[in-house]
């Protein structure tokens, strides 16, 4: 791999203004009730970008007591579908007029290629919410002739104060897959943000209330986990959290639940995905999916294909054509456009991947392109790709979450079946093979949310995603998102004569 401007000395772009910093909570700014602040860093130099206010328990409390009077009230809860839809669609046109803005603040906080964040990351926040206005006013319930004298139907009501915690990997995305379904279903909601990403949450904040959401719906609280975040999970009136972050938080987040008021949780977590390679496949595809797979947004992606296995008689060539590829791969700063990889997200980050790197290397596998950071400053790491990966090795089992492939061979398809099931995650697979049957046997055998056939990272507004296993439960996007915001209540009434 070519190093491009991995030390970050050219700067490719104007730096955008910081307009918003501190917590957002029923309908203003306002500084953390401690008066304490944390500062979001530039991965692309280890640099400070702003000081951005750092929210804990109190901060927490006072936003679940807006969330909560702006639910009791009905305001947006008992709104019409169809005006909660028309600010949708408003805030949606909102984002698109300042999405140069968004997206020059998602690179800089995120160290991401702008390119694919013009497009992909704020270029679908649009349309998310688009998707969840549409649905905004279709919310029905059913009706029920009993078994006696008796009807009943059924009511879809939002739950109430959702506290949604997202991470830092797609600071944007992330936020409206989740903010989205709640505002459709009529919740009220308070939304934590990842402390090394909180800037383009904050501004998304400013818009909801430009968009007329009304006070107290949206709270945002910028701050750590531990503290922040913890308040969110143990609130005693926090009736349901949706969370996307890593299997031990998520554990953590269940804990927290139990302990307090048991409510529902919706876990995004870690993932281990296989992608698995036939002989017949065409190599070049195979090659592309890998590559994008694995060194897509730096690695850092709950559904990276991490653990790449090859048929033995397609091994070589693949092999051969990766090599061939990862020469022309350019890590340095996301702002160039013709960089292809940018910085870990942050210092905790980078040292991890390295030290999942050495890892690697001490256990035996062979390194066959990359394996070292590289910049002179910033939290850049070459693309790695680890043959003689083994099975037990900590490469092959842990997530990563780094521009790092493991290449494993398989020979037959209840080999590659077992392989791919042999993990303590379930979260995406995806499978390369013109054979049908090989293919029907793959795609049904897979314990996983999603599988991928003959394409991979394919995502859209309509398609759940969520795991299996200890990859989490529940689902974001699409219509089963929806249905975690709303909980379903029976009325039941006599059908004929009252017998009382
Ligand atoms: O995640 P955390 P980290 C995985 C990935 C990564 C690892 C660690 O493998 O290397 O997790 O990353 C909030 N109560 N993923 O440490 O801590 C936190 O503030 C409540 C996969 O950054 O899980 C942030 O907002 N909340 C993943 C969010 O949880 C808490 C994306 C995620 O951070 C909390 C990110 C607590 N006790 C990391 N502690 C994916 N599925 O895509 C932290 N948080």
């Amino acid at each position: 791999a070519e190093n491009g401007n991995g030390g970050g000395a050219v700067s490719f772009f104007a730096m955008p203004e910081i307009r918003y910093t501190r917590l957002f909570i029923d309908g203003g700014f306002v500084d953390a009730v401690s008066g304490k602040t944390f500062e979001t860093i530039d991965p692309r130099t280890g640099d400070v970008i702003a000081s951005i206010a750092e929210g804990d328990k109190e901060d927490v409390d006072l936003a679940v007591r807006a969330a909560r009077k702006a639910f009791d009230h009905g305001k947006w809860s008992r709104m019409a579908g169809s005006e909660r839809g028309k600010i949708m669609l408003k805030l949606a046109d909102l984002v698109e007029q300042h999405a140069e803005e968004l997206t020059r603040l998602e690179c800089l906080d995120a160290g991401k290629l702008l390119t694919v964040t013009r497009t992909v990351d704020i270029g679908t926040c649009g349309s998310t919410l688009r998707y969840f206005a549409g649905a905004a006013d279709k919310i029905h319930g059913e009706t029920l002739k009993m078994s006696g004298q008796f009807q009943a139907h059924t009511l879809r009501e939002p739950v109430g104060v959702a506290g949604l915690i997202i991470p830092w990997n797609f600071p944007a995305i992330m936020f409206f897959t989740k903010v989205a379904p709640a505002l459709a279903a009529g919740c009220t909601m308070v939304v934590k943000p990842a402390e090394q990403t909180p800037l383009t949450a904050l501004y998304f904040a400013h818009l909801t209330k430009q968009a007329g959401v009304p006070d107290g719906v949206v709270n945002v609280i910028t701050g750590f986990g531990p503290t922040a975040g913890a308040a969110i999970a143990s609130h005693m009136d926090v009736d349901m959290v949706s969370f996307t972050g890593s299997t031990e938080v998520g554990r953590l987040i269940m804990e927290a639940s139990a302990r307090s008021n048991l409510k529902p949780v919706s876990l995004e977590l870690g993932g281990k995905s296989p992608l698995i390679i036939f002989d017949d496949a065409d190599v070049d595809m195979a090659v592309d999916l890998a590559v994008n797979g694995n060194f897509f947004n730096k690695g850092e992606v709950c559904v990276a294909a991490s653990r790449v296995y090859l048929q033995e008689g397609i091994y070589e060539r693949f092999e051969k054509k990766l090599v061939d590829r990862m020469k022309s791969w350019v890590v340095g700063d996301p702002f160039d456009p013709h960089v292809n990889q940018g910085p870990q997200v942050d210092k905790a980050q980078y040292e991890r991947v390295l030290s999942y790197i050495d890892h690697g290397k001490r256990e035996g596998a062979t390194v066959l392109t990359g394996g070292k950071p590289c910049g002179l400053k910033g939290y850049y790491i070459e693309p790695t790709v680890f043959t003689d990966v083994k099975d037990d090795m900590i490469i092959a089992k842990e997530e990563i979450f780094g521009p790092v492939m493991c290449l494993m061979k398989f020979r037959t398809v209840e080999e590659a079946i077992a392989k791919a099931n042999d993990t303590r995650y379930g979260l995406a697979a995806g499978v390369v093979t013109k054979d049908m049957d090989v293919a029907n046997r793959m795609t049904r055998s897979i314990r996983a949310g999603v599988v991928w056939l003959n394409c991979y990272l394919v995502m859209d507004g309509d398609c759940p995603l969520g795991g299996r296993k200890m990859s989490g439960f529940g689902k974001d996007a699409g219509m089963h998102a929806l249905d975690k915001f709303l909980a379903v209540k029976a009325v039941v009434t006599p059908l004929y004569d009252s017998p009382w």
